[in-house]
Formats: structure tokens, sequence, C-alpha cells
């Protein structure tokens, strides 16, 4: 038995790593010191994981930005406009990842069904090459610096492809017979340098894959094999089952990686039908490498047992890298003691995986695997985290999941109330989030700024922007939403059953990271979490004041979930709590509420088979959130992607009165959906993109405007930027709106003219 880890956190105990990295960009410290610096937490990430008894280290999952441009940088696949930059220099990776005054950076996206970005490579015009071998870099490393013979992780050339873009699967077989040798040639460095063992990571064999891709799979395997007999190659795969079991477990490597966590059970029953190879080792993802809590470890030592039965060479690991979970719970000094102890981050998972190899081994007693998990047996049962009133609420939640009067005839009570213009303009939800705002909320959390002095500088914030709003003229009225950092976070903090934590963060992308709050126990609301500020903002006007709510899907998907209820619970329980909100808003005046749900195409499952239910599960959620309002009462919602096509049908059953859609960088796709498919509810465009400091034109906006105009009728359109904007500056903020809104004026008069 071998204990190994997969991947570790980048970004330090304290974000040591991202204060390095940010502190390099704005030039506070020289290229020598940032180098020397990250070098130092490379070598204490590798300490502390032998500490912890770690004895496959991985090797080279540190990066500068992140993992799949390391790879493709290593490669040479550098986007032509970055290409007359100095090959694998620090400038040319973080101008393909941030992009510069000329160019723009490569597109992130979603690493699989993590919260975690990856930047994606291009591959028009490129010719692959190896421009250095990283690996044997940070191989060398540790082993002459710290006598470490680790274990390189490099993400797979099938992952690596199917990744891309610009590349068709079928134009693999074109690129592949250029990739494959410098593979071998960076694993044959690594070889000679002492390498043992090499994880190649391809979790594109978690979605469905499809025999052609298997194909691929056995020939590129047996390449590295023929070049590197005596190599031990690990594939390693994560985030769910494989599909062709037998046919992956038969390829020409050394071990196989699977993921016994988030694998539905598939992976075991694979096993316990087919067997594996008694020439191969089994890498056994048992220790939940996603989720926050602390393993049973009892139950963990009996499925090592049942699978040490089918094959002697395992090695214990946790179920994919450890970078989807923050660094240690030891700075968690704010939480309850006995919410604490049911909590491992990556350090404690680490322990985990040692102790479960100890035990297996014979070193240490079984007693100390009962001893260890008594803090998470207990937390399981501690009858605190319960509400017997949800549950009973849950039994009964089909009452409440009843579609609203249809929305012909809601939209024409909707009419006569709020007497909109055609083409009504409003803005997303969130204005500028100033230094001013960021320096007051810290000196409030530090103690120097008094609760009352804070929120009068909240309540003069939205007094500000109220004024603001009025001058620009625009029809529906924001309060701004000065009062949040992290929309999840914010209502994390106010929920019962939800906590947050003072150090637990992970990467998000490049220097960004989230706190994701955690999902205690059942939830429940406690008290109005938007309402002072609301119908303060309210009170300031006689224009219509729209609330701002976010949804549960985007609560669930963006918070650390509990591993004793089900997705749907939690998403049910966070709707009926959101359901009070939203009731005690229209109480109180608050009769336009949106709720957004940025995170609802993005957490789609990876397999087909899945995403039914998912999406049946959130349309749910979402209606019983939102069903109980009058039908004057104007439910909004909003949606942060662009790649609406296959989920339009979802949307359209969300049943939101309203909806805004960021659109400005893709209008022409997303109009080809509304071509195909007829959408009747109201609708906001992005006429504008909030991502980008330029202010457009009118004439730009005019044009995203009446193309939208084309598929769409104009009594259901309305005129909105494209997402929030707080990370605008109020500047650029009130400039684009101004012309945003004399836009829809013009074009609003023309449309009279033309009746
Ligand atoms: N909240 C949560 N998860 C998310 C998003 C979110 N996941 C997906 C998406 N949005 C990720 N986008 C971002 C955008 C900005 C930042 C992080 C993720 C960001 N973070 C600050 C940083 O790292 O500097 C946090 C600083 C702080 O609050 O102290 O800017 O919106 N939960
Ligand atoms: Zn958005």
């Amino acid at each position: 038995i071998i204990q190994s880890n997969v991947g570790y956190p980048r970004i330090g105990k304290n974000r040591e790593w991202k204060r390095l990295l940010e502190k390099y960009w704005s030039k506070k410290i020289t290229r020598v010191t940032f180098e020397l610096e990250m070098k130092k937490l490379r070598i204490e990430y590798l300490k502390t994981q032998k500490a912890l008894g770690v004895e496959l280290i991985p090797i080279g999952d540190f990066s500068y930005y992140d993992h799949v441009l390391d790879t493709a940088v290593m490669f040479g696949l550098i986007p032509k406009r970055f290409q007359s930059m100095e090959a694998a220099s620090l400038e040319q990776y973080f101008a393909i990842a941030r992009g510069t005054d000329q160019h723009v950076a490569s597109e992130m996206t979603k690493w699989f069904n993590t919260n975690y970005h990856y930047l994606v490579p291009e591959l028009k015009e490129v010719t692959p090459t190896l421009t250095h071998n990283r690996l044997l870099t940070l191989f060398n490393e540790a082993k002459y610096e710290l006598n470490i013979v680790g274990k390189p992780v490099i993400v797979g050339p099938i992952t690596l492809l199917s990744l891309s873009k610009g590349y068709q699967t079928e134009d693999f077989k074109e690129i592949i017979p250029q990739l494959i040798p410098l593979y071998i040639k960076v694993f044959k460095e690594l070889e000679q340098a002492g390498a043992e063992w090499i994880q190649v990571d391809e979790p594109i064999l978690a979605q469905n894959v499809n025999q052609e891709m298997i194909e691929l799979f056995k020939e590129v395997y047996a390449n590295f094999n023929d070049a590197l007999p005596e190599l031990n190659l690990l594939l390693q795969t994560y985030f769910g089952s494989i599909d062709h079991y037998k046919e992956i477990t038969q390829l020409p490597v050394a071990g196989i990686g699977l993921d016994f966590v988030h694998d539905n059970g598939e992976n075991l029953k694979q096993l316990r039908t087919f067997g594996f190879p008694q020439d191969k080792f089994l890498a056994c993802g048992v220790i939940d490498g996603r989720s926050i809590w602390k393993s049973n470890l009892l139950d963990k030592y009996e499925h090592v047992k049942e699978l040490s039965s089918h094959t002697q060479n395992l090695i214990i690991q946790p179920s994919c890298s450890l970078l989807h979970v923050p660094v240690t719970t030891a700075g968690e000094k704010n939480l309850d003691q006995e919410f604490v102890d049911a909590l491992a981050f990556a350090n404690e998972k680490l322990e985990e995986v040692a102790l479960l190899g100890n035990v297996i081994r014979n070193r240490e007693k079984q007693e100390e695997l009962k001893k260890y998990s008594y803090s998470i047996i207990e937390f399981h049962k501690n009858t605190n985290r319960m509400n017997v009133e949800v549950q009973r609420q849950l039994a009964n939640v089909d009452v409440l999941a009843t579609s609203r009067t249809p929305f012909e005839e809601r939209k024409r009570s909707q009419k006569e109330k709020w007497q909109l213009p055609t083409l009504p303009t409003t803005t997303i939800g969130s204005f500028p989030q100033t230094k001013e705002v960021r320096t007051n909320r810290l000196s409030y959390k530090k103690g120097s700024l008094s609760a009352e002095e804070y929120e009068r500088f909240i309540e003069d914030e939205i007094k500000k922007w109220v004024t603001i709003q009025e001058e620009i003229g625009l029809d529906v009225f924001v309060h701004g939403e000065f009062e949040r950092t992290d929309m999840v976070e914010f209502f994390g903090q106010r929920l019962n059953g939800m906590e947050v934590t003072i150090n637990g963060w992970v990467q998000s992308y490049g220097s960004r990271c989230v706190k994701p709050p955690i999902i205690s126990g059942d939830i429940s609301f406690a008290e109005p979490m938007t309402l002072k500020e609301t119908v303060y903002a309210k009170s300031l006007t006689s224009k219509p004041m729209k609330g701002m709510l976010t949804g549960p899907v985007t609560i669930l998907n963006w918070s650390f979930e509990r591993d004793d209820a089900t997705r749907k619970e939690m998403l049910n329980q966070l709707a009926l709590a959101i359901r009070v909100e939203i009731n005690e808003l229209e109480t109180h005046g608050i009769e336009m509420i949106q709720v957004d749900e940025p995170a609802l195409r993005e957490g789609l499952p990876l397999k087909e088979k899945e995403r039914e239910a998912y999406l049946t599960d959130a349309v749910t959620a979402f209606i019983i959130a939102t069903g109980g309002v009058a039908d004057t009462t104007q439910i909004h919602t909003h949606m942060c992607y662009s790649e609406f096509d296959e989920i339009i049908e979802t949307i359209d059953a969300l049943d939101a009165d309203v909806i805004s859609i960021e659109a400005s960088r893709s209008h022409g796709e997303i109009i080809h959906t509304f071509e195909r498919f007829d959408y009747t509810k109201d609708i906001g465009l992005g006429v504008y993109d909030i991502h980008s400091p330029r202010i457009p034109n009118e004439q730009e906006m005019r044009q995203n405007l009446e193309r939208a105009l084309r598929v769409l009728k104009t009594n259901q359109f309305w005129v909105n930027p494209d997402c929030g904007l707080k990370t605008r500056s109020p500047e650029e903020t009130i400039e684009a709106l101004k012309v945003m809104v004399e836009t829809a004026k013009k074009v609003r008069s023309t449309l009279k003219a033309g009746v």
C-alpha cells in the first residue's frame, strides 16, 4: 500500500500565493523576489505533505496561475497573438492568462463540474514544440532541496486536447502525432532524473466518451508504453465513474486512478463485476477531495478492504486534487468546536489518508479509526442541526411547487400596475464597489467603524446612487448592493443551517479566490436579509425598486454541501427560505424582485443521464422560491452565461416574468436560440459588455438592440447592461448608462413614429 496525494492547494494558508501574484503584477516586487518567494511556498507545501505522511508527493501541481495553461505553454500551444513574446517567459505566460493592452487573454472556463476555472488552450495556428521541461525542473528541485522523489503530474494529452478550442475531435488525429513525442520526451527526461511514477490526469474519462475516443486512448497509451516500458504511468481519472471500464483498465499503464466518491457507486460496481488486472496498481480515491467534511474512516476502511480483495497493489489517496478545498481548519477560531471537529480541509484529508494507510498496514491499531471518526459520527447525530419544522414543510413542498397564474394574464395585471414605457431600462443589481466601500466594510469588520456608522455610510451610498439613477433617467431602480461582497457568502451568513469560515478560501481563477459557505444542517429563514436596505432605497424615489436575491441553485452550487442530505433537499430548503424573504419584501411594498441564478447553467452534471433530473430540481426550487407572490408582483431573474441554447426550455420553465441574460459578447448565437424557440416572457439581452472598461457608443448599443428586436417582440424587450456593475468605476458606469438610456429613448420614439 502506498499513501499518495493527487494535488495540493496553491493559495497558501493565508492566501500568501495570491498576494505574491498581485504584488508582482502591480510591480511592487521584482521578478527575482517573486520567483524566490514562490519557490519558498512550493517547498513549504512539499514539506507539509511529507510531514503528513504522503509517500507519493505530487510535483508540478503547483502553478503560477493554472495547470492547464502550464501544460499548454510547456508544449508550445501558444495563441498566435502572443507568439512574438519570448516563449514560456513569465511575461508571455501572464499575457495569455490576463491579456495585455494589445491582446485579449485566452478564454477561461469551468474545470469540469468544479468551481475552478482553467484557461482554454487555443490550437489554431500553433505548432506543438517542447518549450521547456517544466516538470523536470520541479522534480529536480524537490529531489535536490528536500530529497523527495516526487510524482510529477501532467494533464494528459487527450484531456488537454478535448479542453482546447480551435480543433474538433476529428482533427485530433492530426495533432496527436505531433504532441505525443513531446510528452514522451518529457517522460523520458523525468525517468532519467529518477522519477518512478508519473500521474497523467485524464478526467475527460469521467464524461461521456465515445468509442472513437477510447480507440484514441488505446493508441496513445500504447505509444507511451512502447517508448517507456519501464516507467510507471498512473492514468488518473476523477469527478465521476468511467464509462468504458474494461477497456480503460486494460490500457498498458502501471496504474489506474479511480474516484470512488463522486461516482454514484459506479466504479465499485464495475470493479465487482469485471475485477481488476493483477499487473496494475489501483489508485483508489476514497477520501473525498471536494467536500470539507471529515471521513468516517471506519467506512473507508471497509471500502479499502473490499478493494484489496481485488488487488494487492493499492495506492490510497483523495478522490481528486485538493485544489478544490481550503488548506487547513487550524485557523477556524470563530466556529463551534463540535463543528470544526467535523471538518477536514486539505491537510486534514491527507492525515486521513495516512491514518487509513497505517491501520491497513497494522502500524496503528484499528481502534484509532474509531477514535478519529468519533467527531463526524457525533456531528451527524447532533439534532441541533435538524429543524423539524423545515422537514415538515419539505414533506409537503409539492403544494408550493405549483405554477402561478398563466404569464399572459399576469402580464396584463403587471402592465396596468407598473405603467412602464416600451423597452424599459434597468440594471442588473450591483453598482461600483469603490475603494471607499471596501475600506469602510473593512473598518467595520475590524471594529474601528461602529455598526451605526457603517449603516449610515451604506445608506448614504444608496441615496447617492438613487439620485444618480434619477438623473440618468432609468425606469426601474436598484439599491446597489453596497452591503454585500460575495453574494453567496452574504446569504450564507444570514441563513440558519449555513456557516461562514474565516479562512476557508479556494482558488476560483488566477489569483481570485472565493470563500464558499458551508451548509451545516437544515436551512431555514432566520430574519429578513435584504429588507432594510431595499425598503430604505424605495423610500427615496417614486420609481419601482427591484429587490435583489440569489436563487437556491446558485447558493447551493457555490457552497460546500452537506454529506448527509440530498441535493434536492438542500435546494428545496434554500427555496423555502428565499420564499419567506420574498414574502417579507412583498409585504413591505417591494413588488419587483430579482432572484439571480448565474450558476444554473454552469452546474450541469458531466453525465448526460443526470442532466434532466438536475434541471427539473432546479426549476422546482426556483418555483417554490418565487411562486408565492401576487400576479402584480414581478419576478425577475438574471443569468451570466451565454450558452443558453441547450437549456432554453428550462429557462422558460422557471416562469420568471423578466429575465436578463449576459449576451453582449455573443449576440449572434443567442439570437439564433430565439429564432428556434418561441420565448414569450419579458427578456433583456444585455446591450453592452460590462467586463470591459470601454464605454460603448450609441450606435453599438442600438445595433445590439435592433438585432434583438428582429427575433423578440418590442413589448417583451428590456434594455439593460449584460451583468452587474460592481467591478466598474462610477464614471464608467454613469457614462455608459446614460448612453444606454438615450439609446432606448431614441429607439422608442422611432418605434412610435413607425406605428
Ligand atoms: N461567488 C462565489 N462563487 C463564484 C462566484 C461568486 N464562483 C464563480 C464566479 N463567481 C467566480 N468569480 C469570481 C469573481 C471575483 C472573485 C472571485 C470569483 C474575487 N474574489 C476576491 C479576491 O480573490 O480577491 C475576494 C476578495 C474578498 O472578498 O476578500 O474577486 O461570485 N461564491
Ligand atoms: Zn451576470
